[in-house]
This record gives structure tokens, sequence and C-alpha cells, in this order.
């Protein structure tokens, strides 16, 4: 083992950087650790040179690092760089690695072992790395499972285009994370200094127009024909070439409950609400637009509807069971394939597109009489409470106890008013509450909404990376009280305020993790719970004020527990955040 000092000039980590630069990542979100000491050194040289590299941010959890990076390419949709430490640091970020795959967000993720373990040649890796650091089989095997590909850069001349590489695997349909171990004597072997090429887009995709015209026709002579989508909004232009699509045909849209983005305006007549429960036996044309899961039980089938899948790859391959009863297959892009169907919306049947225009104007209607319903009905019911303080659960250390609590469909529908005009967006890392965010606050432009995929904690740094993408638009977190404890929450409050990432969190607090209470008293109706009132694992009453932990931040903070003081304190929140604070509301809610 011999030591050297550092060398001056380029080595692996300067590489790294460049190859990432490269690949057009805009930014390396850091939860740090020893290997990255060659890349830091490249960043801090280019820095100092004035040479370009991508923007590095610095965080303090591999939750925080991986969520903003899902957040920030949720908007950007092009691959960014996540640097993590090891074995131990993929490991910790392995949840939210598994959220980007789900949500389809291409990043390269980085992380290192040691190949030398000290009895190399070139410089000392730290005695860390063989004792604790490294994992049988290389970190590359533990991420394998969730990503969409993950392998080891074995060799400084293969360094740059594997980064490349794994950029392009990345980007591509469907997109998603990919994985490279670095290996740390890899990051800091001498290196030549050759820029790489820059990354291109991947190319565009279209289905023949032997296989769309068929479609074309099947949609003309249906007479009860529905569109169903999970994720076309995540395609870049499909919330738009959707629209169109479905206007073109005049064909209603249903977002069922596993819709995790913005598809299509809920406002629109055409938007035809959750439920497509109706659709399986009375549609004769089924339209499955980027639907991974739209049947549940999945064999459940639809009685007499023809099924077109419009997928530019139909078969997830991280989905374990899958069933789709496709009739016909489109694997172009979607965007495309539906701007070419949209294009063949002529000739059509009066007669047939008039009966379900008002067959869907109803629909509509009835929708929005039960949205507003609800509103009157939640106003009311809290008015009550309030006044009879009627709802004991409020009283706990969480609250003031003053109030009755707040009925959740009124924060939703609140927030909609507070955000109408202003181009916002929401995250949601609700549960039992995601159906009333959804459905009350009636987003309507593309990229308004994401649900977070994946396992619960990764709220706040998913927002944060949105709001990095965002730039002056609005970014809401609504949260459950359950998930908000997941969340990495001193580390998000770090880098919202190092990075002047405001955003208002809004908190669905019920004191208690509702929904897998309701799982235990649906498996168990009449079980020992029961009887006794002694449920476990679910209960929350006993956590201080959640807003609280945002006060050494100095960040905007509310306790809300009556319907009266919602609007003026969500009003003060959203004031913060325009000034450029971090506001978080903590509203008790009544269920
Ligand atoms: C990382 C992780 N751990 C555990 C769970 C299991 N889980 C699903 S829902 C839930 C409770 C969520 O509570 P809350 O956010 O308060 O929502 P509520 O059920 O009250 O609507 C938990 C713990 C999970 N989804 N992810
Ligand atoms: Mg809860």
């Amino acid at each position: 083992m011999t030591h050297s000092d550092n060398r001056p000039g380029a080595d692996g980590g300067d590489a790294f950087v460049a190859a990432f630069r490269a690949a057009g990542a805009d930014y390396l979100f850091c939860s740090s650790g020893s290997e990255w000491a060659p890349v830091w050194e490249s960043l801090a040289r280019r820095h100092r040179d004035g040479d370009p590299a991508p923007t590095y941010l610095d965080l303090t959890h591999e939750t925080v690092a991986v969520g903003m990076a899902t957040g920030y390419g949720l908007l950007a949709r092009r691959p960014q760089g996540v640097l993590l430490h090891a074995a131990p640091g993929l490991l910790q970020g392995s949840m939210a690695v598994h959220g980007a795959l789900l949500a389809g967000v291409p990043m390269v993720v980085a992380s290192s072992e040691s190949t030398t373990y000290g009895d190399g040649d070139g410089q000392d890796p730290g005695g860390q790395w063989y004792r604790n650091l490294s994992i049988v089989g290389g970190p590359h095997h533990v991420a394998q499972p969730f990503t969409k590909w993950a392998n080891e850069a074995a060799g400084i001349h293969t360094l740059p285009t594997m980064i490349t590489r794994a950029a392009e695997l990345a980007w591509r349909a469907p997109a998603g994370p990919a994985y490279l171990n670095v290996p740390l004597e890899i990051l800091l072997e001498e290196w030549d200094g050759r820029e790489a090429k820059p990354v291109v887009p991947p190319g565009a995709t279209h289905s023949s127009p032997e296989e769309v015209d068929p479609v074309a026709r099947m949609i003309r002579e249906a007479e009860n024909p529905v569109i169903v989508t999970e994720t076309a909004g995540r395609e870049a232009g499909g919330f738009e070439a959707l629209l169109a699509f479905a206007e073109a045909w005049q064909i209603p849209v249903v977002e069922p409950d596993s819709a995790v983005c913005a598809n299509f305006p809920r406002t629109h007549p055409l938007h035809a609400g959750s439920d497509i429960g109706p659709w399986m036996d009375e549609a004769d044309l089924i339209l499955l637009v980027n639907c991974r899961a739209p049947f549940y039980p999945p064999s459940r089938k639809p009685s007499k509807a023809k099924i077109v899948v419009i997928d530019q790859v139909p078969q997830r391959p991280h989905i374990v069971y899958q069933v789709l009863f496709a009739d016909v297959y489109l694997e172009g892009n979607v965007a495309n394939t539906l701007r070419q169907l949209a294009k063949r919306a002529k000739d059509l049947d009066e007669a047939a597109v008039s009966s379900r225009r008002a067959a869907q104007a109803e629909r509509h209607t009835a929708e929005g009489e039960a949205i507003a319903a609800a509103e009157a009905k939640a106003a009311a019911a809290t008015k009550t409470a309030a006044g009879s303080g009627a709802v004991a659960e409020t009283k706990t250390t969480a609250g003031s106890g003053a109030g009755g609590g707040v009925d959740p469909v009124l924060v939703a529908a609140t927030l909609r008013e507070l955000l109408a005009g202003r181009d916002g967006i929401v995250v949601d890392e609700t549960i039992t509450h995601s159906r009333v965010v959804k459905r009350h606050l009636r987003t309507d432009a593309p990229d308004s909404y994401f649900y977070v995929q994946g396992g619960l904690g990764q709220g706040i740094a998913v927002a944060l990376g949105v709001k990095l993408a965002a730039g002056e638009r609005p970014v809401v977190l609504t949260v459950g009280d359950g998930a908000f404890t997941y969340n990495p929450v001193i580390q998000s409050y770090d880098a919202a305020r190092s990075y002047d990432l405001p955003v208002l969190i809004v908190i669905f607090n019920n004191r208690v993790y509702k929904s897998m209470n309701l799982n235990h008293r649906r498996f168990y109706p009449e079980g020992a719970a029961a009887e006794t009132g002694e449920w476990l694992g679910t209960d929350l009453h006993r956590l201080p004020r959640l807003a609280a932990f945002a006060e050494p931040f100095g960040m905007h903070t509310e306790t809300v527990d009556t319907a009266d003081a919602l609007t003026p304190a969500l009003e003060r929140a959203l004031k913060a955040v325009a000034q450029g604070t971090t506001a978080v509301v903590d509203v008790l809610v009544t269920r």
C-alpha cells in the first residue's frame, strides 16, 4: 500500500462530473459519503475555474436526495444524478428509489464499494470500507430489484460511457432509475480529461397508420366508449394530447383512484370521475391510456367491451402481476398515438355521439352537485361539531382542544379556493384522504397534481424537488399525520431552507393511522380488539404538535382545530410561502 498526496488534475471524480454534465443532468442530489471526495474536488475546481458543472445539492438524508430527484424529474422528465453512500446509503435511499421506479422518473443513482480494501497500490480508501461498508455481491445487486438496470463501472475507461448508458436507459420508456456502482478506487484513478459527448434525447416512436386506422374504426363504431388513464399526463404533451383526443371523439375520461398525476382537467365536462365500476358492464370500448392496473381484482373482466391499450410499454417489467385483457395494443409514444387518433376523428356517428354526450353531461352535473353537497355538508357538520364540542378526539396533546376539528372535505375545498388562478401544484401523500384531495381540489392543468409513489415518508422531499423545477408556481404538500411522521422532517426542512424552496405543507391530522385501523376492523369486525377497544399499531395521539418541528427552522407554523380558523390560517401560510418561507399548517381533521 503506498500513500500519495492528492493528484492535481483530472481523475475519476472529474470524469463522473463531466459525464453527468454531458447527460444533461441539471442537478446532482447528494447524500454524503466518503467516496464523493473526488466529485467534490472536481466541483470545487470547476467552480474555482469557472468551468461548467451540474448544480450540486448537499442533502442530509438519502430519502431527501432521491425524493427531490423524483420531484424534479416529474416535471423535467430528464435524468438527474443522485449520489448515495456505499451499500448503507443505497439501502437507506432504496424506498425512495423504488418510489421513482413506480413513478416512472428517470435518474441515475450512484454509490460505491471498495475493490482493494486498502491492499492496492493507490490511495487508501479507508478501513471503514473493509470493516463496515461492503455488501456481498456488491451494491448493484442490492439495487437490481428496484431499479430498471443496475451495474458496476469497473474501470476508469468505461466510467463516463457507463454513466451515459445508465442515463440513456433511465430516460427511455418506461422511464425510471438506473443504478451504477462506482468503486472509490475508480473515482480516484487518473483520467485523461476527455469531455464526454453530450447525450441527446431518445428518438420518437409512433404506431404505424396500419395499426392506428383500425383503432379509429373501432372508436367510430363504438356507441359507449370510455378512456381510462392513470398516467397519460406523465408523458411530455400527454395531458394536452389526451384532452384533444377526448374532445375530438367526445369520449368521457375516467381517472381511477390509481391515477397518480394530473391527466385531464377535473373540471372538464368530459371528466367522468374515478369510478370505472359502471363502465365494466356498459362500455363497449375501453381505451386504456397509460393504465397499468385498470381492473380490480385483476380477474374482473369487462363484460362486453373491446379493450385497446395505448401505452409505450404496456407490460411494465417491474410489476409482479398485471392483467390488461387487451384486444389491441398501440405501443408508440402515447402523446403521438393520441394525436394520430385525434386527427382521425371524422365522420362520427352523430346520433351515438350526442347520446353519449348527454349521458356524460348528466354524469358531470351529478358529480358537480355531489361535490358541492359534500362541501356544504362538511361545512354544516363542522359547525355543529364545533358548537357542541362533540368531537372528543381533538382534545389531545396535539391540539389546543378548543375546537371540534375540521372536516377534511373543507380542507381540500378551501385549498382549491385559495389556489384558484395561481397555477399551483399539489403533491399528495395522504392515505384515507387522498380521494377527498383529488375530488375537491379539482386540479385542471398539466403537472398540477402528483401522488407520491412507494412507501411513506418521501412527500416533503418530492414536494421540494417539484418546487425546484416549478419556479414561481406555488407547491402544496398534503400529507397525513402518519405519513408526515415517516418523513425525514429535519433533513427535508434543512433542504427547503438551504436551497430557498418554500412550500406549503398541510397535514391532515386525524391522530391515527386510519387506513390500517380500518383494515383491522374489516378483517376482524367482531374480534377481540373490537370487543375491548384495544386497537394496536395505529394510534398517534401521543405525538407532540406536528407544526412545532418547523419552528427551529424559522418557518411559518399554524395549528388549526376549527373550521373558522382554517381559511385565515391557510391564507397566512400561503402569504409566507409567497414571501419565501416554508409554512406548515397542521389541521386537526374530524376523521
Ligand atoms: C414506509 C412505510 N411504512 C409503513 C407503511 C404502511 N402504512 C400504510 S398507510 C399507513 C398509515 C398512514 O397514516 P396517515 O398518514 O395518518 O394516513 P391515514 O391512514 O390516517 O389516512 C401506514 C403506516 C407504508 N405505506 N410505508
Ligand atoms: Mg392519520
